[in-house]
């Protein structure tokens, strides 16, 4: 097993990696932005070493500064996480070439995989269904053209180099093509350095399943099953659960069958993601994401294993500690991405000091977040507070206590999404499990919900922010659950 692991990243999952090393008796690393001296995880860590200025350019995306501290330590791993270096081949070469092991994917599968046209190819190779569109990049307007009338509009032009929405650009008819893909490639260019982009059939109204895949280096690749994450905002995932309503048992076994081959197609060691969308009983492979997702725990609630210690365990050349049969799904898991953000405000960022932090707990709840009441949240990275995870015996109870969970979550200081979590939770479509990636667009009533939500809990923050001795806090936090009694006896009608 390794034995001193460096966590290339920050805040909760930089926490996580931790927690998995620290049960598994592995040292930990820290390396820090001059942002982050006084960070949970700098400080949970065995040890931390200090890598530059707050910009993650200057920290935790340089790859020589974080190559640096894990030679003075003597890690002989290191650990990604998500964002950052996760996915970036040139990254994992130099932890290869320096006989480190990278905690993910060769740097030759990262390099695969982050080219779009590339892993398109790929799947079509292995035999997974991929969305209709190009084996090639597309440069030319006539190609565009020519594509598109064959496979029919609406169409999406996607950066190649891209993956996660950025850049993309739905085309609904020809006179609209040319400037697409010329905005396309100049968002391409600028942003990923590839002005490359490629075209596929655009689907209307999909849903986002994703299945959790773990390979190890003696050739073994399993499937954890799928995560549904069809709740997003301009690319930004909010909410995700496990498992998708929209799939038979039958179905499940297909795809996760589709999604073992592509890794085994690959040759992929780790853990990663299949990305599909899902339309009326077809799915088609979207990206494959090559590394540990913000929303691993809910397939971790349903599954009872633990993923980062399996790409611990990978990444020591041993075997996966489980085989397919031997995965067995149980209940139902939903995940809340609590944001410094403020929903009533068009989502815009809220960074700043907590004064008053009540994590919400009790049967069925896990809360993984990297801050605590005093830290200041910095202006310079994703302002994710926490994930709130909610499991149960099936979707409701799972609705019903993510629900009383979200009230019991106290956060003052600066404003958060848990407005916007709450509604969600008792919005009939919603409960109903009638998702798609076009929810929160065409659910025209949350922002009204939501600002009612507040307005019940008016002078709320503003009590529980005065210094209060520990006593009067928990009486505060009575008061908060008391007030929110106006959500009513639960939307599910869960007994
Ligand atoms: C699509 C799609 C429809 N058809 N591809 C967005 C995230 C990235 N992983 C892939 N994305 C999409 N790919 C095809 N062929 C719909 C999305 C999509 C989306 C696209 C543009 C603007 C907003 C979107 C929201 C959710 C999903």
């Amino acid at each position: 097993m390794v034995r001193k692991v460096l966590i290339a990243n920050r805040g909760e999952i930089a926490v996580r990696v931790m927690r998995a090393c620290r049960e598994l008796g592995i040292a930990s690393v820290a390396v820090y932005s001059e942002a982050d001296k006084g960070a949970l995880f700098a400080t949970y860590a065995d040890e931390a070493f200090p890598i530059g200025p707050a910009p993650a350019t200057q920290s935790y995306l340089n790859i020589g500064k974080v190559i640096e501290a894990a030679m003075k330590a003597g890690a002989d791993a290191i650990h990604p996480g998500y964002g950052f270096l996760a996915e970036n081949p040139r990254f994992a070469l130099a932890c290869e070439e320096k006989g480190i092991a990278f905690i993910g994917p060769s740097s030759r599968v990262l390099e695969l995989m982050g080219d779009k046209v590339a892993a398109r190819r790929e799947m079509t190779s292995a035999g997974v269904p991929v969305v209709p569109g190009t084996n090639e990049r597309v440069t030319e307007f006539r190609e565009a053209k020519e594509i598109a009338q064959q496979i029919g509009y609406p169409v999406i032009v996607k950066p190649s180099g891209g993956g996660g929405g950025i850049g993309m650009t739905i085309v609904q008819n020809e006179g609209d093509l040319l400037m697409a893909l010329e905005s396309c490639q100049a968002i391409a260019a600028t942003t990923f350095g590839l002005a490359d982009v490629y075209i596929e059939k655009y689907l209307s109204n999909p849903r986002h399943i994703e299945f959790q895949i773990l390979g190890d280096s003696l050739g073994n690749v399993i499937h954890l099953g799928e995560r549904e994450c069809s709740i997003q905002r301009r690319h930004q995932k909010l909410i995700e659960e496990a498992p998708s309503s929209a799939l038979t048992r039958e179905l499940r076994a297909e795809m996760g069958e589709k999604a073992k081959n592509a890794a085994k197609w690959v040759g992929y060691v780790g853990a990663g993601t299949v990305e599909f969308l899902y339309c009326e009983g077809q799915f088609c492979f979207l990206e494959v994401n090559a590394r540990v997702q913000v929303e691993h725990p809910v397939t971790e609630m349903v599954t009872g294993i633990d993923i980062v210690k399996e790409q611990l365990r990978i990444a020591s050349g041993l075997r996966l500690s489980f085989t397919q049969e031997q995965v067995l799904m149980t209940g139902s898991a939903i995940e809340c991405r609590i944001n410094a953000e403020d929903p009533l405000s068009d989502f815009v960022p809220t960074p700043g000091r907590i004064r008053t932090y009540h994590a919400p707990g009790g049967i069925g709840i896990r809360v993984d977040s990297g801050v605590y009441a005093g830290y200041e949240i910095p202006p310079f990275y994703d302002p994710m507070i926490s994930k709130l995870i909610a499991w149960g015996r099936d979707r409701n109870e799972a609705i019903a206590r993510m629900q009383r969970a979200l009230y019991e979550y106290i956060i003052t200081g600066p404003k958060s999404n848990i407005p916007f979590h709450k509604a969600v939770m008792e919005n009939p479509r919603f409960v109903k499990g009638d998702l798609s990636t076009h929810f929160i667009d065409r659910e025209t009533t949350l922002a009204r919900d939501m600002e009612a939500i507040v307005a019940r809990e008016k002078g709320l923050a503003e009590r529980l922010s005065r210094p209060e001795e520990e006593k009067r806090k928990i009486a505060a936090v009575s008061a908060a659950i008391a007030a929110a009694q106006g959500y009513g006896a639960g939307p599910t009608g869960h007994p």
